[in-house]
């Protein structure tokens, strides 16, 4: 057994017995309770799920196993040259929650290179898809046709599998699929926008190395996908894309189904669709201005123009954070050091200081700050990555790794069938003392 995987068994069986306790003897302890507004409101802050991996505080933002990210990104094992950590070793952080040594990381980095090797079945498949199809149906479509290659179904339909061994066959079915992400989003890239020129994994190099490679952009690009990935990974289990992933694992669908539709999830415009409809949006104001940089007061005129439109501005509020996403911050510590005069960061600079006093003025949005979206197509753009439809697939490749992590400690911990409890409005009604 593989020394990750060793681990990990040691790791899920100390815990076991904290969630085994907590339901036995303290089932009925309550910690939250639900108003109307919740109800109908998109079931906002009420706590009903639980992960280890990740913490969103609305004030501090985001902890991976309990580091920030300046903390990650200093102590994550880096790849020679490079300014950013191995993605690698951010999973095996993800997974058993300890920092992992160099050699840690090879042998998690060995593992995915012996198993990044998509089916010929699956190219030929994308192959076959119309050209303007979206890069992220692309992707689904691609993940979920890979779902014969389940470990874990295979298993299960071959019956006697236990429900405590679970885990074991979901974390094979993890790492297969994760291998492969980086490779089955340049294929789509490259087929779609570069007239299908494909470049063949490198064996020898990392996941964000080998990603750069078959983009067929050169470094620095490697570590901007490190670092991509790495930020992208997890944001705790209620948003859309990770929530949709362990709602579908807990039917006990395999990997392959849990990815392909958090994937959809992901690809809507309030959440990760939102790095593209930046770009989009900045394009436009762009096209309107031929090209120069607004004044600030142009720059607020085209936001208030998009909010009297009805639309939201992409890439500013959060559902949960109250501040600046340090996504955002770490990205744009990135940019202030490597492409400070580029003319996108430039207004990208200029949204951040005009978007939240307007976002205040108008009053509806509960924060005014820029999350994660509002920052990475600029990183894109600049390295040479213009189609800014496909960037939400690079956000997919990250959010995987999250989703996967928990996924296999939710089978470890035989989390149940997710089944929350629906409502008629006359039942809201009643309960409000309004019935008719
Ligand atoms: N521009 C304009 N209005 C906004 C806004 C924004 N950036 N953010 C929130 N609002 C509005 C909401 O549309 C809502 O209006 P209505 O009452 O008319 O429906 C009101 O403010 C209250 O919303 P909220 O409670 O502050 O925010 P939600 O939890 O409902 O939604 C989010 C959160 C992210 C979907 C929302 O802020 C938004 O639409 N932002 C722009 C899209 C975006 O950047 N999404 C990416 C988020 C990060 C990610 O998941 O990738």
């Amino acid at each position: 057994m593989a020394k990750l995987k060793e681990k990990l068994k040691e790791k899920i069986e100390a815990w076991r017995p904290r969630t085994t306790r907590l339901l036995k003897e303290f089932g009925n302890v309550k910690i939250d309770e639900v108003t109307i507004e919740q109800c109908i409101g998109g079931m906002r802050d009420i706590k009903c799920l639980v992960t280890d991996i990740s913490y969103l505080d609305p004030h501090e933002g985001i902890r991976f196993r309990n580091f920030t990210i300046p903390e990650l990104l200093e102590k994550l094992p880096k790849a020679p040259g490079g300014e950013m950590p191995y993605v690698e070793g951010l999973f095996y952080l993800l997974l058993t929650g300890d920092i992992p040594t160099k050699e840690e990381v090879k042998e998690v980095a060995d593992e995915f290179k012996s198993r990044q090797k998509v089916p010929q079945y699956i190219l030929d498949m994308l192959g076959k898809l119309p050209k303007d199809s979206h890069p992220m149906a692309m992707f689904s479509a691609a993940i979920v046709a890979m779902q014969r290659e389940s470990v874990y179904a295979q298993k299960y339909r071959a019956g006697g599998l236990k429900k405590l061994d679970y885990w074991d066959s979901t974390y094979e079915d993890a790492l297969n699929l994760l291998a492969k992400l980086p490779q089955l989003g340049a294929f789509i890239y490259r087929w779609k926008y570069k007239n299908a020129d494909i470049i063949d994994p490198d064996p020898k190099l990392d996941m964000g190395g080998n990603f750069a490679h078959m983009m067929g952009i050169k470094k620095p690009y490697d570590d901007v996908a490190r670092l991509y990935f790495i930020l992208h990974s997890d944001h705790e289990s209620g948003n859309v894309s990770a929530h949709t992933g362990h709602l579908i694992a807990s039917a006990l669908s395999d990997m392959y189904y849990s990815i392909s539709g958090m994937i959809d999830g992901l690809a809507g415009p309030l959440h990760g669709l939102a790095n593209e409809e930046v770009l989009r949006w900045i394009q436009g104001v762009m096209d309107k201005m031929g090209g120069k940089v607004p004044t600030e007061a142009e720059m607020k005129q085209f936001v208030w123009d998009t909010l009297k439109g009805g639309q939201v501005v992409p890439g500013f509020g959060h559902a949960v954070l109250r501040k600046t996403d340090p996504r955002y911050a770490a990205q744009r510590e990135f940019c202030l050091k490597h492409l400070p005069n580029d003319p996108l960061f430039k207004y990208v600079d200029l949204l951040y200081k005009v978007v939240p006093p307007i976002l205040l003025e108008q009053g509806k949005a509960k924060n005014p700050w820029p999350n994660v979206d509002a920052q990475s197509g600029v990183i894109q753009w600049y390295y040479g990555l213009k189609e800014y439809d496909f960037y939400t697939v690079l956000f997919g490749i990250g959010r995987a790794l999250g989703v996967t992590a928990n996924i296999i400690w939710d089978r470890a911990l035989g989390y149940p069938l997710e089944r929350p409890k629906s409502v008629t409005t006359a039942m809201l009604e009643a309960d409000a003392g309004i019935a008719s």
